[in-house]
């Protein structure tokens, strides 16, 4: 078993309510059978603890320390008896999503199928949209709306934050009357009268939704709000496990759910919460972390299931990398991207690449 801590610049900077980054730290899991079969999976940590509690450092601390033992401790023929293995580990979902990945690539490999029908896919391609962070300039950000639906691109999701909320979302109506436009705070709200107001004002530029104003924990916040507008309310950070999401469905403290495998640890309770959602008419999307291409296809095999009926932060690779680590590279078309047949995640992952530009390697049998 090997992990890589790996590097990539952006295209364009990001920033969102909580900071600025012109680069992404990933770590790459790779898993081999006995019989030499390999699956790859992502922590898609942040470097920083601002989106959730964990960083890469802690990434890396909690695998190297806990997980990789526990997973060559165990025997194991399906990702839920491996992901059994580590759970009465708390927290660290991030880490432990790579790992489940990575379980699900190698069994959909052994079996034959590619890792969308391994999880259920029944979609032979995966509507995609695009995550816009906040700019500089009002302008600057109507130029990458332009960009991106220029790129064929149907919908586009602004982060906005107190002060960077109401006059762009208003100036990107004005300008793009008709497009799938959505906006996500990452919790940059305070529970204050004055934040309820300017969230209210959002509710008249038709937005699709509006994605976590408030702190993860806070659910009451949310159903406070969703009370008071017509815009229905998305969760992202408040929703790590499926009881979360049982909050949230018994609250009315969301009516649409992000599934991010990151956030809930890994597929199988992706998995979970897609069919939980299903079940009581919430429909999901499969939003992103900045994926690396290992990422990005196992959220494109996970977005081919059928309650995924809004697009997915699940863009081509090309918005954020200039060469990502896998072949084929993953393209939208038409803001459309086609799920891979071949077995496993479909791609081809460039080791030596990977083994190269690695700034940290870890080797089980070395
Ligand atoms: O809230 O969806 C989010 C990136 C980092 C942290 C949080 C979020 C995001 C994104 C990126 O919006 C979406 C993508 O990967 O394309
Ligand atoms: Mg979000």
């Amino acid at each position: 078993m090997r992990l890589f801590a790996l590097r990539l610049p952006l295209l364009h900077s990001f920033e969102t309510s909580s900071h600025r980054k012109s680069g992404i730290e990933h770590v790459l899991v790779e898993l081999t059978s006995d019989s030499g079969t390999t699956g790859w999976g992502e922590i898609a940590s942040p470097s920083d603890p601002y989106y959730c509690a964990e960083n890469t450092d802690t990434a890396w601390y909690i695998a190297t320390n806990y997980l990789v033992p526990r997973v060559l401790d165990t025997e194991w023929d399906r990702p839920e008896e491996v992901e059994r293995a580590w759970s009465n580990i708390r927290g660290h979902e991030f880490a432990k999503a790579g790992f489940s990945a990575a379980a699900w690539d190698l069994t959909a490999k052994h079996d034959g199928i590619s890792l969308a029908r391994a999880l259920g896919g029944t979609r032979d391609e995966i509507e995609s949209g695009v995550s816009l962070g906040i700019e500089r300039s009002e302008q600057d950000l109507l130029a990458q709306v332009g960009q991106q639906l220029d790129a064929g691109y149907g919908r586009v999701k602004l982060k906005i934050a107190p002060g960077w909320d109401v006059s762009p979302v208003a100036a990107v109506r004005d300008a793009f009357p008709d497009i799938d436009l959505h906006v996500d705070a990452n919790g940059a709200y305070p529970r204050t009268s004055e934040a309820l107001e300017v969230l209210q004002r959002l509710d008249r530029f038709s937005l699709t939704m509006l994605e976590q104003p408030f702190a993860a924990r806070d659910f009451m916040a949310h159903a406070e709000l969703q009370q008071r507008i017509e815009t229905p309310i998305c969760l992202d950070e408040s929703v790590v496990t499926v009881a979360d999401l049982e909050t949230m469905i018994r609250l009315d403290a969301g009516r649409i759910l992000n599934i991010k495998v990151s956030r809930m640890g890994g597929l199988t309770e992706a998995q979970n919460a897609h069919r939980v959602a299903e079940q009581a008419g919430i429909p999901v999307w499969c939003g992103g972390m900045h994926e690396f291409g290992i990422g990005r296809a196992a959220n494109v095999a996970l977005a081919s299931l059928p309650n995924f009926h809004l697009p997915s932060d699940v863009s081509g690779s090309d918005k954020y990398y200039a060469n990502d680590l896998i072949e084929p590279p993953i393209r939208a078309r038409e803001g459309r991207v086609a799920v891979p047949t071949a077995v496993g995640i479909g791609h081809e992952v460039d080791v030596a690449r990977v083994s190269v530009d690695a700034n940290r390697t870890f080797d089980s049998a070395s």
